[in-house]
């Protein structure tokens, strides 16, 4: 899946990102590219869990 977050603005905010979408994939291979804030989740996870995961994590997940 790929998701679109807001809000990431250096590699401290991206590492953020990823460690809230292991919590809830722990399997998931995660890239993230800080300037477009596009997230990309491979591997089984359900999309509602990542994205109250990296919403409780502080960030906002457009669409
Ligand atoms: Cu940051």
């Amino acid at each position: 899946m790929e998701l679109q977050v807001r809000g990431m603005t250096c590699d401290g905010c991206a590492n953020a990102v990823r460690r809230s979408i292991g919590k809830v994939a722990p399997a998931a291979r995660v890239e993230i590219e800080l300037a477009s804030g596009r997230v990309r989740v491979d591997g089984t996870a359900d999309a509602a869990a990542v994205a109250r995961a990296i919403e409780g994590a502080g960030f906002k997940v457009a669409g």
